[in-house]
């Protein structure tokens, strides 16, 4: 693997005041491998008193950020606005804000690009539908996703690419670890021939896609995922820490 074992909670568009009372009770208290970075992303009404009561050993992610500075644009959140209240990382391209909300490559990227000049961190979520696996397309998918942060990101030192199979979100349908590690390999090696053999050696490129506490140990032992993001069981502070923990 490439750097330090990343794993982020994406808790999507879930949880109450109480729930999320409860789960950063249970993640202040839980024992995290000290060699591992581990971000948490709630939604954003939450955010600010997440980053406040959360140990600082865990860092703070939005689910999304406005495509440029703040201003007339209602609804939408800025990337000054999350730095404001303490978060670090933004996440950018999931699958559900493609698919679901309709954003395109050009409009993730600048998201992206706009996040990352700010100095924000950026987790860059790339996969393919299972009618594109089935054609045959996944690459094609993933670098053409792929393409688009790369024209536009002014430095990879703060991106973290995580490859989320779309057949798998949320689905119980995990990628196999062979599955997983022939996609991180492929955008590893596409790294080094499109944007440099550093870049392609130093970029963590984690897994999403159904990872739990059971799935996690035999994902994390493959040569090129470094890490997680999970969704559905990262809304359960023991089983997320066993995520974290499965680092090798
Ligand atoms: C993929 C993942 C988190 P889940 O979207 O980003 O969600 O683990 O629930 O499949």
């Amino acid at each position: 693997g490439s750097g330090k074992f990343f794993v982020g909670g994406n808790w999507k568009c879930n949880g109450t005041k109480d729930s999320i009372t409860k789960l950063v009770s249970d993640l202040n208290s839980a024992k995290l491998e000290s060699d591992v970075d581990v971000v948490v992303s709630p939604p954003f009404v939450y955010l600010d008193m997440v980053s406040s009561s959360l140990t600082d050993r865990i860092k703070v992610s939005a689910q999304n950020s406005w495509i440029g500075k703040g201003g007339a644009f209602t609804g939408e959140i800025s990337v000054e606005q999350l730095k404001d209240i303490g978060c670090k990382w933004v996440i950018h391209g999931h699958s559900e804000r493609r698919h679901i909300i309709g954003e395109d490559d050009q409009f993730i990227g600048k998201k992206a690009a706009y996040a990352l000049n700010e100095g924000l961190g950026v987790i860059a979520c790339i996969g393919e539908l299972l009618e594109e696996r089935e054609a045959g397309k996944t690459f094609d998918v993933c670098f053409r996703q792929l393409k688009a942060f790369a024209d536009v990101v002014p430095s990879w030192d703060n991106v973290v690419i995580a490859y989320e199979p779309v057949w798998a979100i949320g689905t119980g349908k995990v990628a196999t670890p062979q599955q997983a590690q022939e996609v991180h390999v492929a955008v590893r090696i596409w790294l080094k021939k499109n944007v440099s053999e550093e870049v392609a050696s130093k970029t963590r490129i984690i897994y999403g896609g159904s990872v739990n506490g059971s799935n996690c140990g035999e994902l994390a032992k493959q040569e090129d995922i470094d890490g997680f993001l999970v969704g559905g069981a990262s809304l359960k502070g023991p089983e997320f820490a066993t995520i974290v923990n499965s680092v090798t």
